[in-house]
């Protein structure tokens, strides 16, 4: 009975997912108040040095990065893409997929220009912003592939996709939890997704906290699990991961822009046992 329900949950929640548009999503978060990176408090630059901070640490380390739930963005591999040699970017969507090859192909038509995120992170790294084209070169040349996924299969990725050994980390930024229809297959698809790392891994997760809807498109209503912090942690520690640190964002007034009612963010370092 309850898997029944839980079943037509997931459904409910791919239906949703059918007119969701990488354009204006990436519009709507990826563009100024939310990423303005004159502005220390803005969330994109949070994120990003949460993610320069975790991969500049010597126990991240391995040759496979795995991110889950790619949608239509890069900027949660831009520090990754320095440490490891192979990274394997996923979505649910053909048309986030699409999105994601235009720029590795560099055929043009991207939605997004994503060199101040390039520059952003070179200046992190230590590097001048200028070096941003070797940046870009890097990142083009280790993604081996953008592959399907579906964190709500117990195999959420095509039998082969990965070495037998598993992912040596993976980065999974705002999917689960807007993906899923209620806690429960929250935390089923973190078991899912931890399926896929190596023992003594890491998982760098990225979410929404207290977030119940966002827009994937104009008139695109997408509901979402709200999470607090002690879920988080519940839920990684449920699943076989050690936590490692957790980081909480607050979103000031006015990067409440009416696409979400997102309040916070939260960034979890964990080690899979
Ligand atoms: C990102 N990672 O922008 N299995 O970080 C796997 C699925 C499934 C499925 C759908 C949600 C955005 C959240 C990328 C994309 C993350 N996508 C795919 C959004 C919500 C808070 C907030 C957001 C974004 C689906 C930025 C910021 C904030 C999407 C992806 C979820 N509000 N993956 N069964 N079904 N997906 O195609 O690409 O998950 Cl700053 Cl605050």
């Amino acid at each position: 009975m309850e898997g029944k329900v839980t079943q037509s949950g997931v459904a409910a929640m791919a239906a949703c997912y059918e007119r969701f548009d990488p354009a204006a999503y990436l519009q709507y978060n990826y563009t100024p108040p939310r990423a303005d990176f004159q502005r220390k408090d803005s969330i994109v630059p949070w994120k990003l040095a949460c993610l320069h901070r975790a991969f500049r640490e010597d126990d991240v380390k391995g040759d496979l990065l795995v991110d889950i739930g790619s949608g239509p963005t890069l900027y949660q591999v831009l520090s990754g893409c320095e440490v490891f040699n192979k990274v394997i970017l996923t979505d649910f969507l053909e048309v986030n997929r699409q999105e994601l090859n235009l720029w590795l192909q560099e055929d043009g038509g991207c939605n997004l220009d994503w060199t101040p995120y390039l520059k952003h992170v070179c200046k992190l790294e230590g590097r001048r912003p200028s070096e941003w084209t070797e940046k870009a070169a890097r990142l083009r040349q280790v993604v081996t592939d953008v592959l399907p996924v579906d964190v709500h299969r117990p195999q959420p990725l095509a039998l082969h996709a990965l070495p037998p050994a598993g992912a040596d980390c993976l980065v999974s930024a705002f999917c689960l939890e807007s993906v899923s229809p209620d806690l429960d297959a929250f935390n089923r698809a973190l078991g899912h997704i931890g399926g896929l790392l190596r023992p003594g891994g890491h998982l760098l997760l990225i979410g929404a906290l207290e977030e119940s809807y966002y827009f994937g498109g104009p008139g695109v209503k997408i509901p979402v699990v709200p999470l607090n912090e002690a879920q988080v942690c519940e839920g990684l520690k449920e699943n076989g991961f050690t936590l490692i640190r957790l980081e909480v964002y607050t979103l000031p007034q006015d990067m409440r822009v009416g696409v979400d009612d997102v309040t916070g963010v939260f960034f979890a370092k964990a080690r899979r046992n």
